[in-house]
């Protein structure tokens, strides 16, 4: 059996992201590939693009529906990162040329004030540590031909993560009951999909206190100032040149994006 080069499925993944290519999943060629070995190629990925001048903006969720895992034939939550060159301003454009098979998925994030280190964290310490909920459109692009993969090749792909659109207004945790908070997904007025904040792992804070007892395991925290995608409130939905996206989150306001050529 060949030994994985982490080095090298790093490197790929990263061209492929730059060249727009579609990969086979890595699992076909390294079918005893595992969650820690995913994470060590995901490593090198993130390591990869900060040398290249990214910087990160926060760790994200992914997976972390019932519904998504069902979709995706997995069975746990995973991480990734997102880097400021994936920030698209709201009202933007997201360029399809500089995009593979993009899907769209409504988002809440959180904006720490203060570092969160696990173990031990709940969605209760989550919410005391965070500043700022601001609601979010992610746009997830998976560097595998189909969205074809196992759990390892996703977690290697730094969760599929792509572009995400922030939304202009900033609203303090205290005021919001994230669970029943809900939000609808539209393109070009048409509605596509709804959600609410208990798709998330019950409460979207939920999943960012996982978060930290996962990093935690490798000596990671969340740090103040990091911006969190909790992870999906609604499913991923496809989009083409010339659509408007646009989502209405119960409080929190709207985001929206312009799919151009
Ligand atoms: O943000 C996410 O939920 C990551 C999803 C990874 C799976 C996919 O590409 O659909
Ligand atoms: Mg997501």
């Amino acid at each position: 059996m060949a030994a994985i080069d982490y080095d090298m499925l790093a490197n790929e993944l990263r061209r492929a992201e730059q060249e727009k290519r579609e990969l086979v999943r890595l699992t076909a060629q390294y079918p005893e590939m595992t969650v820690e070995d995913a994470y060590a190629i995901q490593e090198r990925l993130v390591d990869m693009k900060r040398k290249d001048g990214y910087r990160i903006i926060g760790p994200k969720m992914g997976l972390t529906s019932a519904a998504k895992m069902a979709q995706m034939g997995v069975n746990e939550p995973i991480y990734g990162y997102v880097f400021d060159y994936m920030v698209v301003p709201n009202g933007g454009a997201v360029a399809m040329s500089e995009l593979i098979h993009p899907k769209v998925e409504a988002e809440i994030a959180f904006i720490l004030k203060q570092d969160v280190k696990g173990p031990g964290i709940t969605g209760a310490h989550i919410l005391a540590a965070t500043e700022y909920i601001v609601p979010a459109l992610e746009i997830i692009d998976s560097r595998y031909a189909n969205f074809h993969f196992t759990l390892p090749d996703v977690i290697a792909d730094n969760a599929s993560s792509s572009r995400v659109v922030f939304g202009s207004r900033l609203t303090p945790p205290r005021s919001l009951e994230l669970d029943v908070l809900g939000a609808s997904l539209s393109i070009n007025g048409e509605a596509k999909a709804f959600g609410a904040g208990a798709a998330v792992l019950g409460h979207p804070a939920n999943a960012i206190a996982m978060l930290a007892n996962m990093l935690a395991r490798k000596g990671g925290s969340l740090k103040a100032g990091d911006v969190i995608l909790a992870g999906a409130m609604t499913e991923a939905i496809r989009f083409a040149s010339g659509d408007v996206v646009f989502a209405l989150f119960d409080q929190l306001g709207t985001v929206s994006f312009r799919a151009t050529e």
